[in-house]
């Protein structure tokens, strides 16, 4: 008989979310067979929701792929990893070769800012390949807050996060953290932060079309009209300036254009702005002067103000509020966190400014933001003929077929493209048209560390865990496949993926010696290199980032603070973050005054129609996982949300089918009606439509659900960052 080997636990932090909780798994033969909170972690502090539970079954799931698969004769099949690559290295190259790189489009999802490798490789292959024909989930997500930080402060990455534990008063629009467990705010058990929030005493103001779980822990609960977001934010700065309320306090010396502000919200009193918004204009008044009046407080806004059509103003706004009332960067207002991997702070001074629409995509002549162009315009850049066509795809966690609007354009466009890659774990509704497909392992196999997520964390903390399984036979660590990946598109194919992390190390190093910011000034980037600690390439890095930080780190004391290392609250660090040209926060730059017009012309816009809106559901992540048997099915459903006035009017029945239909098709969802959802607004989560043939997902086959993007033709951007309108469009519904 053969004897079970003794459980052990590890650590692993979780990927699943941005919380990014501790979690302390149980491994017993390889395999992860439990996951509890790490009581001892400490940020998360034994914080666990149902996905991070779930993370065995989903670390095990057969579907799983195990080897990379190749096309040969229009049909994928299994193949080595050396198959793998040696079929990229012939085919990518000449591509590039003949048609000059931004021929290949590197794509990326959203999974890249939970794994290591997505944060370490994707900007050495651009900065190799150098194509423009970059797309990222960003467009389908928060680059209007990029945009705004970008023009405010002159850093794209200065993203302002709201001091939880801290604050007396937050005004949160368009987010629902109890489901999404927070976004641009890395907070562990957000839904306690904001319990707490209201048992010390302090408010919480939620702005949301649906009565949301969030929403009923508020103090005072908004359903605005979708799209309306910064009309309402328009209109409480306005009541500022009126009433004479803005006080800058500390920022009055970093500041510029109050003045201007002031003149340019002039149209937008509350009277002004109450019909488009269905809000009450003495609410408006009440929210100025309550923000005003707090000790401290915070705005923040999230998906609901960021993928509608004026995703950018809205986000702007948010910091707006911040500011005139200044909670901008004190305790207990909206502060820019200091991660240990971010560069140690510079001396203040004029920077270079944040530049948008550099240059444009070739089809519709979209501006680039943060050298970006809209995921929503990838289908039309592969499917229009003409000289700078796009002919290749890099896909890298990404399932835009799914996730952007119009999948059945981009599922044809797809079909017919000369050369695709997808780095993906599925086989799916993109990857299914790769010519190679290359797996990453399970989590449980690989190495984390929250590059991306520190940046946003409402306490400055840091952590790393190694494997808490090691590699099975077969399988190449994700950082491997991406190095391998940059040398195969590159024209290096063959050499040490190891290289890649070793270039990436002189390069850096070779710069900081000449920074007389930098704590290796004047050292020599050999001998720097050299001292390095670290299994691998990756570690190396790591080791690296954090010894020029700010914070005097190595990776060898993150190793031994298994549970993680804090590094206290956030801090004032203006004006030291700011990199406009002026060296001031920007108040109202220019790209944004020029917007502001068409912000006026929605003040007349209001009722007629239904419009839709998203939701998001605890036990689901985007459109990868609802092949886990345990989190798919009960309340996490593919349903149109509908309220009771709006079904008898549109004579709807509960759990009967409805037909809903926009610009870029329709779609037939159950119909569940709730009074949870306003009036006039309908929700349909995203993510679903595992229908298509040649996929490799059992169980989310099996409850396909609908793909709500497909009600979407790609055409509706916020125009300064390019982000798709995913929130507030218009619909028609129907009996089907
Ligand atoms: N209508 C509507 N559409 C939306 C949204 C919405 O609210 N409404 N939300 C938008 C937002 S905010 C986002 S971020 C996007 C997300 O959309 P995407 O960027 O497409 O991201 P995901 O759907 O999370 O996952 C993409 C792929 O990553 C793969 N993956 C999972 N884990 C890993 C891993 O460890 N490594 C690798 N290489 N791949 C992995 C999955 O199998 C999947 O194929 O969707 C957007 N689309
Ligand atoms: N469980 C789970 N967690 C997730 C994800 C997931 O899919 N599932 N996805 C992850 C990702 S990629 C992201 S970006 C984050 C997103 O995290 P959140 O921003 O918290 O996203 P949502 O839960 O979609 O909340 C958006 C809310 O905006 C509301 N809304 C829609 N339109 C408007 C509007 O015009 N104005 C206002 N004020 N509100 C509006 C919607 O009703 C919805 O309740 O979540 C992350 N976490
Ligand atoms: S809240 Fe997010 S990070 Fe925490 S356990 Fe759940 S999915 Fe994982
Ligand atoms: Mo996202």
């Amino acid at each position: 008989m053969s004897r079970t080997p003794a459980a052990r636990t590890a650590l692993r932090i979780c990927p699943l979310c941005e919380a990014t909780c501790g979690l302390s798994l149980t491994v017993e033969d390889g395999r992860v067979t439990g996951a509890r909170g790490d009581r001892d972690d400490i940020f998360s502090r034994g914080f666990i929701c149902p996905k991070g539970a779930s993370f065995g079954e989903l670390d095990a799931d057969p579907d799983r792929l195990r080897t990379p698969l190749v096309r040969t004769g229009g049909r994928l099949r299994e193949a080595s990893w050396a198959e793998a690559f040696d079929t990229i290295a012939a085919r990518l190259p000449p591509l590039v070769a003949e048609h000059g790189p931004d021929c290949v489009a590197v794509v990326l999802g959203n999974p890249n800012v939970h794994t290591m490798a997505g944060a370490l490789y994707p900007p050495v292959l651009l900065s190799l390949l150098r194509t423009r024909s970059l797309f990222t989930a960003s467009t389908l997500d928060q680059m209007p807050k990029h945009v705004s930080s970008g023009l405010l402060f002159g850093s794209a990455a200065a993203i302002p996060v709201p001091d939880l534990d801290r604050t007396g008063h937050l005004l949160l629009l368009g987010a629902n953290p109890v489901e999404s467990n927070g976004s641009l705010c890395t907070a562990p058990d957000f839904p306690g932060k904001l319990k707490a929030l209201r048992k010390r005493g302090g408010t919480l103001t939620v702005v949301d079309p649906r009565r949301t779980r969030t929403a009923r822990l508020a103090t005072r609960h908004l359903p605005i009209r979708p799209g309306a977001d910064a009309l309402l934010l328009a209109g409480i700065a306005h009541v500022l300036f009126e009433e004479k309320l803005t006080r800058l306090g500390a920022l009055e010396e970093h500041v510029e254009g109050v003045d201007g502000l002031r003149e340019a919200l002039r149209d937008f009193t509350p009277d002004a702005v109450a019909p488009a918004c269905d809000v009450d204009a003495e609410d408006i008044r009440s929210l100025a002067r309550e923000l005003a009046a707090a000790p401290s407080a915070a705005v923040y806004g999230r998906i609901g103000s960021c993928t509608v059509e004026h995703g950018t103003l809205a986000s702007w706004l948010v910091d707006v509020l911040n500011v005139l009332t200044g909670n901008l960067d004190r305790p207990g207002g909206a502060l820019f966190p200091l991660a240990a991997t971010d560069r140690a702070p510079r001396p203040p001074g004029p920077g270079k400014g944040f530049a948008l629409g550099r240059w444009a995509s070739r089809v519709g002549g979209h501006p680039e933001a943060k050298s970006e162009l809209p995921m929503a315009a990838l289908a039309e850049e592969i499917d229009t003929p003409g000289a700078g066509r796009i002919r290749s795809v890099l896909a890298v966690a990404a399932n835009p077929v799914l996730s952007a609007p119009d999948g059945d354009r981009l599922d044809r466009a797809l079909a017919g493209i000369d050369f695709m890659v997808s780095v993906d774990p599925y086989l799916n509704e993109t990857s299914r048209h790769a010519h190679v497909v290359l797996p990453p392992p399970p989590p449980s196999q690989s190495a984390h560390f929250d590059f991306a997520f520190n940046a946003f964390a409402v306490r400055n903390q840091v952590r790393y865990t190694r494997a808490p399984v090691p590699l099975e036979p077969g399988r190449m660590d994700e950082c491997e496949i991406h190095a391998r990946l940059v040398l195969a598109v590159c024209g290096m194919h063959g050499q040490d993926p190891s290289g890649v992390d070793d270039m990436v190390i002189a390069r850096t190093l070779g710069k900081a010696v000449g920074d007389p910011g930098s704590p290796v000034h004047g050292q020599d980037p050999d001998e720097v290199a050299a001292r390095l600690t670290g299994r691998t390439g990756p570690e190396r890095r790591l080791d690296m980032m954090l010894r020029l930080g700010p914070y005097d780190l190595t990776l060898q004391r993150l190793l031994e603070r298994p549970h993680g290392i804090d590094l206290g609250p956030l801090r004032p660090r203006l004006p030291e973050v700011l990199r406009t040209r002026s060296g001031r926060i920007e108040l109202l730059p220019a790209p944004i005054a020029a917007d502001l017009p068409r912000l006026r012309s929605a003040l007349a816009g209001g009722a007629s129609g239904t419009v839709l809106v998203g939701r998001r559901h605890l036990r689901s992540n985007n459109s990868w996982m609802h092949n886990v048997a345990s989190l798919n099915g009960g309340s996490n459903r593919c349903t149109l949300h509908v309220h009771p006035a709006d079904a008898q009017r549109l004579g709807l029945r509960d759990g009967e089918p409805a037909r809903i239909a926009a610009d870029g098709g329709e779609v037939t969802a159950p119909v569940e009606i709730t009074d949870a959802v306003r009036p006039g607004v309908v929700s349909l989560p995203h993510g679903w439509g595992h229908d298509r043939p040649g996929t490799r997902m059992g169980v989310a086959a099996a409850r396909p659900g609908v793909n709500v993007n497909q009600l979407l033709d790609g055409s509706r951007l916020d125009p300064l960052s390019g982000t798709a309108v995913l929130n507030g469009f218009p619909v028609e519904i129907t009996p089907a």
